[in-house]
């Protein structure tokens, strides 16, 4: 059981510690799935995950509008994550693939919404491609009018759930303005003519993942979100959003490691006694439940400062995102010391967890990019005084 004094910290209501209770509960009777086919594996985390109401917190529900709830997102994901690494990212991709449609979707475009969260339609996010990465603003896939139709050319890559899913939020330069004014956003259905999986992209740790090719699709103006040239705006806010939940899925894989390696430390007999009475393993464990403890405070304060109503998050989302990721790594690798040769072993879980925590510092925004971020928050705000 892992430690779960955190859920009294102020930043929580009675809700979010009941949904950290249930969804342990239902976790360990659930998961994890088999991963052979990731694809199949991630079909079928969908549709239990929608069968059994988790994925309502991942996009609004347009009966009842309410703001995404950032914690609600953040606990499923730190749950998720210290259970099984592919749940984490199929929950996690229905919210970043329709965070677009929550925030600025018309009535029409949140229709797909109840699909999503019921686990009937899965979605993606499409916003890099092969020369554009963390530079958003240099991307080049085009949107052009043709007549009351927009026309999509290019490519875009690194798509988590490329190949699987039902609609794609994609980013293209409509032109209004160079650089980053001047892109928008559309909702791609996956069958649209023209739109093919070019390539499928094989990655340390296993998920489905696609460049994609776009040949004049077609699409509708009333495919646009928002306006015209608000694009990066748009793929900015949803990344506020869901760049904490990043930092909480890492903070689950911390966790787990955390977790058994205070079963290896208690269990294992060295020099004729547990591994948990040498000091240099204590030296280990007592930087491991610091880490832990202190990228759960950056995570729950991004995201209670976001649910109580801050216009923007950017700087906390950066913080907690940098820090989370960055120290999970550091923490299973100490889990991976202490495992010894098992913890390099193939198909044990700390093994699995060391391939997981990776792409974490890289995708939604590398560890790099978060620290531009805060910086130039920092100098910004020290400019403005
Ligand atoms: N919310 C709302 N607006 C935002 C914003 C945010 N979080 N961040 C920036 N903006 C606005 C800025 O205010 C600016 O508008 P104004 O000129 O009207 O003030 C505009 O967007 C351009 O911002 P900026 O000048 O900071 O853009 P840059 O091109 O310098 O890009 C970084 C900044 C590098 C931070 C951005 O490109 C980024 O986050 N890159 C990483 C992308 C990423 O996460 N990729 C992974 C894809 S998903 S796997």
């Amino acid at each position: 059981m892992s430690d779960r004094t955190f859920l009294s910290w102020p930043f929580f209501e009675p809700r979010h510690r009941e949904l950290a209770e249930r969804l342990d509960a239902w976790c360990a009777k659930n998961l994890p799935v088999a991963h052979d086919d990731v694809d199949a594996a991630c079909r079928e985390l969908v549709a239990m995950l929608g069968r059994d109401g988790w994925l309502k917190a991942t996009a609004v529900d347009t009966a009842n509008p309410a703001p995404l709830d950032v914690r609600s997102l953040c606990i499923t994901r730190e749950t998720l994550a210290r259970h099984d690494g592919l749940a984490d990212f199929a929950f996690a991709m229905q919210g970043l693939g329709t965070g677009a449609i929550s925030l600025f979707g018309t009535p029409e475009q949140q229709q797909w919404l109840a699909k999503t969260r019921a686990g009937k339609a899965i979605s993606a996010f499409a916003l890099s491609e092969p020369r554009s990465g963390s530079d958003v603003a240099a991307m080049d896939m085009s949107a052009t009018r043709d007549g009351s139709d927009y026309l999509l050319t290019g490519e875009k890559t690194w798509i988590s759930n490329g190949g699987i899913a039902d609609l794609y939020i994609v980013f293209a330069r409509t032109g209004e303005a160079p650089g980053a004014k001047g892109l928008s956003a559309f909702l791609v259905p996956a069958d649209s003519a023209g739109l093919t999986v070019a390539e499928r992209l094989e990655v340390i740790a296993p998920h489905p993942l696609a460049r994609l090719a776009f040949d004049k699709v077609r699409v509708p103006a009333s495919a646009l979100i928002g306006k015209p040239g608000e694009g990066f705006k748009i793929a900015m806010s949803v990344l506020d959003v869901f760049r904490s939940t990043v930092g909480a899925a890492a903070l689950g894989f911390a966790r787990r490691a955390l977790d058994e390696s205070l079963v290896r430390a208690s269990e294992r007999e060295l020099f004729g006694a547990p591994m948990a009475e040498l000091q240099m393993v204590q030296g280990h464990i007592a930087d491991m439940a610091l880490d832990i403890d202190a990228a759960a405070l950056l995570i729950y304060r991004a995201a209670w400062t976001k649910d109580s109503g801050a216009a923007r998050v950017t700087r906390e989302a950066a913080m907690a995102k940098l820090f989370a990721t960055d120290k999970a790594q550091e923490v299973i690798d100490r889990a991976v010391q202490l495992h010894g040769g098992d913890g390099v072993r193939k198909g044990h879980i700390v093994e699995s967890l060391y391939r997981e925590i990776r792409a974490l510092r890289i995708y939604e925004g590398a560890s790099d990019v978060q620290k531009v971020v805060i910086a130039r928050q920092a100098l910004s705000d020290f400019r403005s005084r």
